[in-house]
């Protein structure tokens, strides 16, 4: 099938929101023969699209797909921007790379890059990340807003938030936040958050978001197998992934939105309402070594605050806690 063709049927199908659409109808807007309409329902059928075809009625949509594609994850999306433009692969190094890749080409803000396997899945500071082909999301958004480097971390906050929210809406399960970047349910991770910056000239060029969802896997390497799981482990059955990527790219795009007009107050405190109490005394491991103390919570710039047990105040960023071990 022709892509245009193929894109503006399902923007027709999407646009009608499972009402009928008779064949001659179609083929007028399309410019198609009756024979040709009838064709492309086929391959869509073929694809995983449920059609229903009715005499004198015509066609309809009745649910999205189960299949995950670019157009299944498009066609009842209904963002402003996140996602509209969405590049589809079926295996990367990293989703993360293509975004700089596509920033270097001039991508616009809102583009999301979403592939079936990464053979380079990367965490922080250059751990892997598994992604399993065909069970998880795995995906990145480029944004460009105007604000300034040391905002960029809330970006992290915004991601988990939207992550959480989605997850909730889309499984009966419940979620939480490990600060920095990771979403726990219960003692094991379903979720990583990894936020990347280009910048030029001490301005914000983009912020990569790269998120990481174990959906549908049954097993997990022997390596994290003790720490990792999946929604469907939880649940007990899978997950459609185009729905649940539709309803983050929804849900990101609310929180942006938040953010932008109303700044960080109002993410931090939504954040803080689905997060994993900090233990009053932690101990903290950085980069550059390992502090204990008190927290003293997330401040109003989206940093971690903890006083040392000479009473000096540190301000963390980016960090690994143990927020179970005495549990
Ligand atoms: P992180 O550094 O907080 O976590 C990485 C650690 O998590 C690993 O060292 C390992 O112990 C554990 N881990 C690895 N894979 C998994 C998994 N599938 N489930 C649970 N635990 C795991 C977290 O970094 C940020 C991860 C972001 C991943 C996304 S996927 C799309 C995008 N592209 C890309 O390369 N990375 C991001």
């Amino acid at each position: 099938m022709g892509n245009r063709n193929r894109e503006k049927l399902l923007a027709l199908f999407s646009k009608k929101q499972g009402e009928f659409l008779s064949g001659q109808q179609i083929a007028d807007l399309l410019g198609l023969s009756r024979t040709a309409v009838w064709k492309h329902m086929e391959n869509l059928r073929q694809e995983g699209f449920e059609i229903e075809a009715v005499r004198n009625k015509g066609y309809r949509l009745i649910k999205n797909s189960e299949t995950f594609s670019k157009d299944s994850i498009l066609i009842d999306l209904h963002t402003k921007f996140i996602g509209q433009k969405l590049y589809f692969y079926d295996e990367v190094d990293s989703t993360q790379f293509v975004a700089h890749q596509k920033i270097s080409e001039g991508a616009k803000s809102g583009t999301v890059i979403v592939s079936e396997l990464q053979t380079g899945g990367k965490g922080r500071l250059a751990r892997v990340w598994d992604s399993q082909s065909g069970k998880g999301i795995w995906m990145s958004l480029i944004l460009k807003p105007q604000i300034e480097i040391a905002k960029v971390p809330q970006f992290t906050f915004i991601a988990s938030l939207a992550v959480v929210s989605a997850i909730e809406e889309v499984t009966n399960l419940e979620p939480q936040i490990k600060w920095p970047n990771d979403i726990y349910i219960g003692k094991q991770k379903v979720c990583g958050v990894l936020t990347e910056m280009r910048s030029e000239a001490g301005l914000v060029e983009a912020i990569i978001i790269g998120i990481g969802i174990n959906v549908n896997q049954t097993e997990f390497p022997e390596e994290i197998k003790e720490k990792a799981t999946s929604l469907a482990i939880l649940a007990g059955h899978s997950f459609p992934r185009a729905k649940l990527l539709q309803e983050i790219l929804r849900q990101l795009e609310k929180y942006y939105q938040v953010f932008m007009d109303d700044g960080f107050s109002p993410i931090k405190l939504l954040w803080e309402a689905k997060a994993i109490p900090f233990r009053e005394k932690i101990i903290v491991s950085t980069m550059q070594g390992s502090i204990e103390g008190t927290a003293e919570g997330i401040s109003d710039e989206g940093v971690l605050l903890v006083r040392d047990d000479s009473g000096v105040r540190h301000q963390i960023y980016s960090a690994d806690i143990d927020f179970f071990s005495e549990n």
